[in-house]
């Protein structure tokens, strides 16, 4: 279905690349069923509270945990680090598109390790992002916006949080998409022009053979998640390593 070769490629030259529609409407109806019951637990949407997150997801959502056992997901991910996949954090936010502001997040990365005086000398991403597009992304459900970036090039700001930025990217993705990104892609979001409901979620994920911690770092040990695991052998070798 996809030239993962390729794609793990784009995110090497460019910071990210996409897979399209990886989760059918059936699987997404299911995905806005859960985080319907999620928002509710959480008192629902206000002008107050015109954005619900969850971080933990695992923990906040276990019932999420299926959808994370995406194969082709996966390998792509693995294709991007040449090695096994690990999740090392999980999270999800649904934003009200009748009740936020119109930036979702500011500029920002999530690269979080010492860059040597002279430049990084990466092989690969040591962590890269991936976020599931519910509704995919788009300037009727709120687009998410990248600066692309080659593998080694500066971590540094670029501009000013509220600002445009030149070379950003408006990234299209149909409904039920996958976006892998290098943490040290700079990104940020805008709300719609439409006033659903934009569910977005995913994880960060490291290579097995890059332990190294991260701030962002959560946990997903609960008897719901365990139980997915004893039948998801691609979900628990996202938490466990390699059979
Ligand atoms: O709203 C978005 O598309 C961006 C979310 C984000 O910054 C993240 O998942 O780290
Ligand atoms: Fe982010």
């Amino acid at each position: 279905m996809f030239d993962l070769k390729s794609k793990a490629r784009e995110v090497i030259e460019r910071g990210y690349c996409v897979l399209e529609s990886v989760y059918d409407e059936r699987e997404r109806e299911q995905m806005r069923s859960i985080f319907k019951g999620l928002c509710d637990d959480k008192d629902g949407f206000s002008s107050e509270q015109p954005t619900i997150s969850f971080h933990p997801l695992l923990e906040w959502g276990p019932k999420m945990a299926p959808f994370f056992a995406k194969a082709v997901v996966v390998d792509a991910m693995a294709e991007v680090f040449q090695d096994d996949v690990r999740l090392a954090h999980s999270g999800a936010a649904v934003f009200n598109n009748g009740l936020v502001g119109e930036t979702l997040t500011h500029w920002h990365v999530h690269y979080a390790w010492e860059v040597p005086p002279t430049g990084l000398q990466r092989d690969n991403p040591e962590r890269v992002l991936c976020n599931i597009y519910v509704d995919g992304s788009d300037p009727h459900i709120g687009p998410l916006i990248v600066l692309p970036r080659g593998l080694n090039d500066s971590v540094e700001s670029k501009g000013d949080v509220g600002e445009e930025w030149e070379g950003q990217v408006e990234v299209t993705v149909p409904p039920g998409s996958a976006v892998i990104f290098d943490t040290a892609v700079w990104h940020c979001s805008k709300r719609g022009n439409s006033s659903e409901l934009r569910h977005l979620w995913g994880g960060h994920y490291q290579g097995w053979n890059n332990p190294t911690p991260h701030p962002e770092d959560n946990t997903a040990e609960n008897p719901t998640v365990a139980a997915y695991k004893a039948e998801l052998p691609v979900l628990r070798g996202l938490l466990e390593g390699p059979a």
